[in-house]
C-alpha cells in the first residue's frame, strides 16, 4: 500500500493556557526540532508537504473584560482557536492532509471547527485519549479548558453552556454519535454520565484488552463512520499512551496503550484513506528528564507518521536493477 502522493499541511499551536503547567507551548518546536518533517519525506511514494508554521492571536480589546465562571483564560481560549480553525479550513481547502501540533487539547476546539466547516460537516471524530474531554465549565473540577473541548463542540450539550462571548463563530458544531473514544482510563463522573446518557462510542482500555486494538478500531470507525463516505479527525492526545512510553505530558496515566497499539491503529487510519485532519496534543518538553522528552517525541513521531503511510515494512529498492536476488 504506497501512498498518491498525498499533500500534507502541518500546523504548530503553541498555545498552553488550556491547562496550568508551563512548557506545552513547546510542543511545536520540539516535535519539528527532532525531526517530523524529515521523518515523513522519508515515506515511500514522497509526500508534499508543506509548514504552514505556527498559529499566533491577538485578543480583541472588547473581549479583555470578558471571563466565564470556572473556565481558565477563556478570552485567550477562543481567541487562539478562532484562529486555528481558520488555519485548519484553509489548509484543508488547499487540498491537504491537516495535520496539527500542540499544544494543550483545547486547541481541539478550533481543530474540529475548521474541519467540520471545509468539509460541508461530512466528518467524524476518533479521540484518542486517557480523558474524556466533556467536561463544562459546571461540571470540571479544575476549569481548565483541555478538559472541555468536546463539551464545547458537541450539539447535545449546547443547552448546558452559559452565552460565551466571543465564541460565535464556533456553533455546537458535531453530534456525539459522529465521535468514538479510544484509550479512556480516567474519566470524570459526570462525564461518565453523559457518555451513558447519550450512548456515545466509548472503547476503554479493557476494550482494547479484551477485544484487540484491530478490532477496537474496526467497531468504532463502523459506528461512527458506517457508510465509509467520512472525512475522519483524530484528535491524538499523547495521554493516551502509557505513561511509561509517553512521559512528558502533563497528567500521564498509567495502564495506557502500548506505542505499538497507537502505531497500528494510525496504520489503520491511514489504510482507510479518509483521513482529513489529525491533532498531536499534549507533548509537554519541560516534564521530564531529556532521555524522556525524547522517547515522548519520538512516539509522537512514529504515530504521525504511520497515520500518513510509513510502512514498518521497510522501503522498497530504488534501483532494482544493481541488486542480487533477483
Ligand atoms: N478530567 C480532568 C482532567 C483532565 C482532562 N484532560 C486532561 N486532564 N488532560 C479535567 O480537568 O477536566
Ligand atoms: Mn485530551
Ligand atoms: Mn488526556
Amino acid at each position: 500500500h504506497t501512498n498518491d502522493g498525498s499533500k500534507v499541511g502541518i500546523l504548530g499551536v503553541p498555545f498552553d493556557k488550556g491547562q496550568a503547567k508551563k512548557g506545552v507551548g513547546n510542543g511545536p518546536s520540539i516535535i519539528r526540532e527532532l525531526g517530523l518533517i524529515e521523518r515523513l519525506e522519508e515515506i515511500e511514494g514522497k509526500l508534499n508537504i508543506k509548514d504552514y508554521g505556527d498559529v499566533s492571536y491577538e485578543i480583541p480589546q472588547d473581549l479583555k473584560t470578558h471571563s466565564i465562571p470556572n473556565m481558565k483564560e477563556y478570552e485567550h481560549i477562543t481567541t487562539c482557536n478562532h484562529e486555528v480553525s481558520k488555519s485548519v479550513e484553509n489548509i484543508l481547502r488547499d487540498g491537504r492532509i491537516c495535520v496539527t501540533l500542540g499544544g494543550d487539547h483545547s486547541l481541539g476546539v478550533g481543530t474540529v471547527d475548521g474541519h467540520i466547516k471545509a468539509k460541508d460537516e461530512n466528518v467524524c471524530v476518533l479521540w484518542v485519549d486517557a480523558h474524556a474531554d466533556l467536561n463544562t465549565n459546571k461540571t470540571s473540577s479544575t476549569g481548565n479548558v483541555h478538559g472541555m473541548p468536546l463539551a464545547l463542540l458537541a450539539k447535545e450539550l449546547s443547552d448546558y453552556w452559559p452565552y460565551l462571548p466571543g465564541m460565535d463563530w464556533q456553533k455546537p458544531i458535531i453530534s456525539l454519535r459522529n465521535v468514538a473514544y479510544i484509550g479512556l482510563r480516567s474519566v470524570d463522573s459526570y462525564e461518565r454520565l453523559v457518555i451513558d446518557k447519550l450512548g456515545i462510542n466509548a472503547f476503554g482500555m479493557e476494550d482494547i484488552e479484551n477485544y484487540g486494538i484491530s478490532t477496537v478500531i474496526d467497531m468504532a470507525l463502523n459506528r461512527i463512520d458506517p457508510d465509509k463516505d467520512k472525512s475522519i479527525h483524530v484528535s491524538f492526545d499523547i495521554d493516551a499512551l502509557d505513561s511509561l512510553e509517553a512521559p512528558s505530558t502533563g497528567t500521564s496515566v498509567r495502564g495506557g496503550m502500548t506505542l505499538r497499539e497507537g502505531i497500528h491503529l494510525m496504520e489503520i487510519i491511514y489504510r482507510t484513506g479518509r483521513l482529513g485532519a489529525f491533532d498531536l496534543v499534549e507533548v509537554n518538553p519541560s516534564l521530564g528528564s531529556e532521555q524522556d522528552v525524547k522517547r515522548t517525541v519520538d512516539a509522537a513521531i512514529h504515530i504521525i507518521a504511520a497515520g500518513l503511510g510509513h510502512s514498518r515494512r521497510g522501503l522498497r529498492p530504488k534501483n532494482i536493477e544493481t541488486l542480487p536476488l533477483q
